[in-house]
């Protein structure tokens, strides 16, 4: 539109009416990641080194990729000294504000009481929980200080009950992690921090070494290193290891109508696009104008230009687009088949739409629901599935740090109603000695 003049930062604008489903689906289509068999052919050495020479190889890589080089230990270990996590007033008193919502959200999702049913008159299932032992939380270092993320993993840890909660994060290159990640993983009360990144710490956790403690999961995001290291362990069998999903870059969609506030609509899709200049923002208009959308594009490229960051926006945006509809119903159509990580309804009746929701990784309701305020301090989880994932893995929840246990009891009577079908399937099955384990204990009934 007129006014916007070279160097404008703007997303590129479709109207879903003159355009093919092809040309959409490709318009759509997330940031090309570099291909797995490239980052595996880095990754693959990495591990095979932890685990033929432990801490020594783990310091190595942090000398060379953190440039950590006076490091002398790979872990830090509970009790963590006070002078390691000296921090503002303020900071402390967000971090715990934060910290207590997320703690009650998360408390809130524990099973009030084990779930048990009769199937048939004698015949009782029933089903609880356990913690998973030791979890290994990977905290991001790079480009952002992400103390949140320390909260979102070791918070619902400490709530399922962990016996043991291992955190890793790349070191600074004076050695030492910021102070408000040791902060929260004292509060989390995590055993040990090992000082490490990339797929060289999801070794460490997934195998262990001489000072690094063996977990059985491994949770958190991180760039394509650890996202290749975590699915790796996972998938060997001698790691015995689980992963909580796989992670890509971040992403927002934020769906406006004509009640939305150009201003507010603006700050989501930055909030977002300043992640990485692999994030994707995308902004579905429901039946806006022209000067409507002008007002958001103006809105995004004033507040942009003002953001420390802008150089990452410009990336990000760059391959983010505006997509026009017509209808909230065409509107949820699309972002259902999209998936995304963050879904924010900036809608006249918002509330009203949620239940139209079938793909998202967390949803924000209204005005006054910035997504910030689900990163950091509502009580939400922000580990959350991108990339499309939203379509088939939940993010991080209490769960995700539990096993459900499933138990059965049979009295008598119980037997005599459901041994016959046992025994009939088992006969299908032509395997004997299930149908026997059956039979011979029917006629001991009898006897
Ligand atoms: N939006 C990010 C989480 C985050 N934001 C951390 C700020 N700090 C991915 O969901
Ligand atoms: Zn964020």
């Amino acid at each position: 539109p007129a006014g916007f003049q070279d160097g404008q930062i703007r997303m590129k604008r479709y109207d879903t009416t003159t355009i093919s489903d092809a040309e959409l689906e490709k318009i759509l289509r997330r940031p090309a990641q570099k291909s797995n068999e490239a980052v595996m052919a880095i990754v693959k050495p990495i591990i095979q080194a932890i685990r033929e020479r432990g801490d020594a190889a783990v310091l190595e890589y942090t000398h060379k990729f953190e440039k950590a080089t006076s490091l002398k230990s790979p872990v830090l270990r509970a009790p963590f000294p006070e002078h390691l996590m000296q921090l503002p007033k303020e900071t402390i008193e967000a971090i715990d504000i934060s910290f207590e919502n997320i703690r009650r959200f998360h408390a809130a999702q524990a099973e009030e009481k084990p779930l048990k049913i009769e199937t048939m008159p004698g015949v009782v299932c029933s089903r609880f929980t356990r913690p998973i032992e030791r979890v290994g939380l990977y905290v991001p270092g790079g480009t952002a200080v992400l103390p949140s993320t320390a909260l979102m993993l070791g918070v619902p840890a400490m709530v399922a009950g962990c016996k043991k909660i291992v955190l890793a994060s790349p070191p600074r290159a004076d050695g030492r992690l910021t102070p408000e990640v040791v902060y929260v993983a004292h509060k989390v009360g995590a055993e040990s921090i090992v000082l490490a990144g990339g797929a060289q710490a999801v070794a460490a956790l997934a195998y262990g070494t001489e000072s690094v403690s063996k977990v059985d999961k491994i949770l958190g995001p991180g760039n394509q290193f650890v996202t290749a290291g975590k699915m790796f362990v996972s998938n060997d069998t001698s790691a015995g290891v689980s992963i909580d999903m796989p992670a890509g870059p971040s992403e927002v969609l934020v769906i406006a109508d004509a009640a939305a506030n150009p201003a507010f609509v603006a700050s989501d899709l930055l909030s977002q696009a300043e992640h990485g200049v692999d994030s994707q923002v995308i902004l579905i208009a429901v039946d806006l104008n022209e000067s409507q959308l002008a007002a958001i594009e103006e809105q995004l490229h004033v507040q942009a230009m003002a953001l420390p960051r802008v150089d990452i926006v410009r990336g990000s945006i760059a391959h983010s687009v505006t997509l026009q509809v017509k209808t909230i119903e065409e509107a949820m159509t699309l972002s259902n088949h999209y998936a995304p990580e963050h879904l924010i309804l900036q809608l006249q009746n918002a509330a009203d739409v949620v239940p139209l929701v079938e793909n998202a990784g967390s949803v924000f309701v209204g005005a006054w629901t910035p997504e910030s305020v689900g990163d950091y301090s509502a009580g939400v989880n922000h580990s959350l599935p991108t990339y499309g994932y939203a379509k088939q893995y939940s993010g991080v929840n209490l769960s995700s740090y539990q096993k459900s246990i499933t138990c059965s009891n049979l009295s008598e009577e119980g037997l005599k109603n459901v041994g016959g079908a046992v025994m009939q399937l088992a006969k299908v099955e032509e395997l004997e000695a299930h149908r026997r384990a059956v039979s011979i204990r029917l006629q001991a009934i009898k006897q």
